[in-house]
């Protein structure tokens, strides 16, 4: 009802974090453009894999040099929120600042019939943006075709405007590298300023989708296939990543551009993190629910070509985080909208970060599967002193509300109730994702 909306809204009143100047409008009139990192994790970055001479082969050298670049801000403590709607849940925390469901995907369930605020469309009606999503795959998959119109996206360039066939493809799409070669001549044809999101998927779970000698990287040495291939896929879409903004730079686009990537969610699963611990140089035998905990760190880069303020920023935060945190930088100020995370650049974001599941991580302390460890320390606090038992307490009912407001404007489909902003109501019949661009 309306008054439930009433109270999200005092929520996300309280919860507001404000721009900070030095950084508010920095990128004001760019072309976003989204490179959506399939199943990428931070401890990617900058990693170099062994292989059986002994030799170093670097995993991502691009996207570290960009992690690196003075031009970006990069974060080293960003974690993904996502539950079972993995990609889609990723997608919805990215472009809403909204959590996905405790159950299942809410793009599948909700995405066809809520009411949504999403990115494409705030800054469509405060900027005049155009919009688009390309992505190598059936378009009903995770129900984007359907998802995206309630965003607000203009256009969606799912696998029928690509050439797909057995050779450049494996089970969920287009590889990488025709993905963005193919991609182009779409690109071009946007109107700018545009918001647009590339959701490549080459690194995908099972990583047995290049063999040694197709991958030109080695495999790993485990006794865990998943694991030996991850780091070659990973490998080859930062190539393909590097391809692309070689395209953007001789196009021009780059300099008019802000390029964001992301890592959507982990690519080892938790039950493999012990067979992943030698190469992390850790031990198995004392790889802790501290350490599955960490491992959900995913990069986050906002490279903004032609500034220097950037630099690697140790701010604990999460995707839902991402949307205010891109939203100002562009010029817009999101305290009228009905968003659950925090800019990351503000002086007032708080270092909590929720798991969909209630766990949490601080930049002190990590609360998982029940138990509080001390980050500083990786150890487990069993008997924890008043003030702290206070603060646990604290931080708990803090991730409880943020989740539960989520759960409720989702699940009550509460943004067709409110109106505290200037959005006008946005027709998603209106979009027709056949033929575009005719
Ligand atoms: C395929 C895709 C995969 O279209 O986005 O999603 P995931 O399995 O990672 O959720
Ligand atoms: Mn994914």
């Amino acid at each position: 009802s309306a008054n439930d909306m009433k109270e999200a809204e005092n929520y996300v009143k309280s919860h507001y974090a404000a721009p900070n100047s030095d950084y508010f409008g920095m990128a004001k009139g760019k072309n976003v453009i989204y490179i959506h990192l399939e199943s990428t994790q931070q401890f990617l970055i900058d990693y170099k894999l062994k292989d059986e001479e002994g030799k170093e082969h670097e995993v991502m050298p691009f996207i570290n040099s960009l992690y690196h670049s003075k031009s970006t801000f990069s974060f080293d403590n960003f974690f993904h929120q996502v539950k079972a709607g993995k990609t889609s849940d990723a997608e919805t925390l990215m472009d809403n600042s909204l959590f996905g469901l405790n159950q299942g995907a809410l793009m599948t369930q909700l995405g066809g019939k809520n009411t949504f605020q999403s990115a494409p469309n705030i800054l469509n009606q405060t900027l005049g943006y155009s919009s688009a999503v390309f992505h190598g795959n059936a378009g009903t998959f995770w129900n984007r075709n359907e998802t995206y119109k309630r965003w607000g996206y203009q256009n969606f360039f799912d696998a029928s405007y690509y050439d797909v066939n057995d050779s450049n493809s494996f089970q969920y799409g287009l590889h990488d590298k025709p993905f963005f070669e193919q991609s182009v001549k779409y690109l071009e044809q946007l109107q700018q300023p545009f918001y647009s999101k590339f959701i490549a998927v080459s690194n995908h779970f099972p990583y047995s989708q290049f063999t040694n000698d197709e991958a030109g990287f080695p495999m790993a040495d485990t006794n865990d296939e998943t694991i030996n291939g991850y780091f070659a896929t990973a490998n080859y879409l930062d190539r393909a990543v590097e391809e692309f903004f070689n395209y953007l730079k001789a196009s021009g686009l780059y300099d008019n551009s802000v390029i964001v990537l992301y890592g959507d969610h982990y690519g080892i699963s938790t039950s493999r993190n012990k067979n992943l611990a030698e190469l992390l140089g850790k031990d198995k035998e004392t790889w802790s629910g501290y350490d599955d905990a960490q491992m959900q760190r995913v990069p986050y880069m906002i490279h903004i070509p032609g500034q220097s303020k950037g630099g690697i920023n140790h701010t604990y935060g999460g995707q839902v985080d991402a949307l205010p945190t891109l939203l100002h930088l562009l010029g817009v100020d999101t305290k009228d909208y009905i968003q659950l995370g925090q800019d990351l650049l503000s002086k007032q974001h708080e270092q909590l970060v929720a798991f969909r599941d209630g766990d949490f991580v601080t930049d002190k302390y990590t609360y998982y599967g029940g138990t509080l460890y001390d980050n500083a320390t990786a150890q487990a606090i069993t008997a924890p002193d008043e003030q702290l038992k206070t603060q646990v307490t604290k931080w708990k009912d803090e991730v409880g509300k943020q989740l539960a407001t989520s759960d409720q404007i989702n699940n009550g489909d509460l943004l067709r109730f409110y109106t505290g902003s200037n959005l006008k109501e946005l027709d998603p019949e209106k979009f027709n994702y056949k033929n575009a661009l005719d």
